[in-house]
């Protein structure tokens, strides 16, 4: 499924971030964990390309670990620096801190070598939609300073958070892309929740969630919901699925919307497991 999700307020966001690039020294893009290839944008990637960047891969409580691993190794090799973190734990926390401290140190020197006053660094944070951004912030600070939301496109506007008094954030808005073309990264961003609920239909981003845990964790529809899987289809699966749960409309015939929707909530809480995606 291609995705056409721009909204009018991500225009001004880009023109924000545009106008405040100057301003900052290093870059942290927040990625999901479960899926940091797809949730690259390569649009703010271009915005951001003269900036020390940082990868994060946040909600790594939900990702499987040895793909995050993984990940952070072929992102290393790609010569970024990249931290795991959990926001909703704290957990990796301290080294985001260290690896801005280590990508300023560098420089700061270059400052004190011009014979430079060295202030304390400014951080911008960016993403795409509901990766945790401002989670990821009040998080470091410690404080509920940044709203946040389980849904995509909470904060709207940017806005400066004093950490630390060695270190100065800014929140953005989460960004996409113009035209997402490839059909499978598609429907990893939408069961991601990355793009608004109107951009795509709910049963095919079931349907492939179905067709991932059939080749990545079989078992789980088993203990999850009492389905044996042998050699059913998707749409089989998702019809006994309905019927264990009782969600069947009038004349016993599953209910499919509202099975779905359960579906897909289920993987984005984790009640399914550690299940990445790339
Ligand atoms: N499990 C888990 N949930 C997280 C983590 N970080 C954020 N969340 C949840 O993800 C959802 C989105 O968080 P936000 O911080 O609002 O995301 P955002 O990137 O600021 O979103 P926008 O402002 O819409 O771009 C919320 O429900 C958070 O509680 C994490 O590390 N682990
Ligand atoms: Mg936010």
């Amino acid at each position: 499924m291609a995705i056409n999700w721009y909204p009018g307020h991500m225009v001004k966001a880009r023109r924000e971030i545009e106008e405040n690039i100057k301003l900052v020294d290093i870059v942290l893009m927040l990625l999901d964990a479960r899926a940091p290839l797809s949730c690259r944008n390569p649009d703010l990637e271009k915005i951001v390309s003269r900036k020390k960047l940082i990868f994060i891969l946040n909600k790594m409580d939900l990702a499987a670990p040895a793909a995050t691993r993984q990940h952070q190794k072929m992102l290393q090799q790609d010569g970024y620096s990249v931290v795991a973190m959990d926001s909703s734990s704290g957990k990796g926390a301290k080294d985001v801190v260290q690896a801005i401290k280590d990508a300023y140190a560098e420089q700061a020197d270059r400052l004190v070598q011009k014979g430079r006053r060295v202030r304390s660094p400014r951080v911008m944070v960016v993403g795409v939609p509901n990766v945790g951004k401002s989670t990821f912030l009040n998080c470091l600070v410690g404080q509920k300073i940044a709203r946040t939301g389980a849904k995509p496109g909470i904060t709207r506007g940017k806005q400066w958070i004093r950490v630390r008094e060695d270190v100065e954030f800014m929140d953005t808005p989460g960004l996409m892309w113009p035209k997402v073309e490839d059909v499978e990264q598609g429907l990893k961003l939408a069961l991601l929740d990355i793009v608004g609920e109107n951009a795509y239909s709910e049963e095919e981003v079931a349907l492939y969630l179905i067709r991932t845990l059939q080749e990545k964790a079989p078992q789980v529809i088993f203990t999850k919901y009492k389905v044996e899987v042998g050699q059913q289809s998707e749409q089989e699966i998702l019809a006994a699925i309905a019927q264990k749960r009782g969600y069947l409309n009038k004349g016993g015939i599953p209910d499919s919307e509202k099975t779905c929707h359960l579906l897909l909530q289920d993987y984005r809480r984790g009640n399914l497991g550690k299940i990445s995606l790339d």
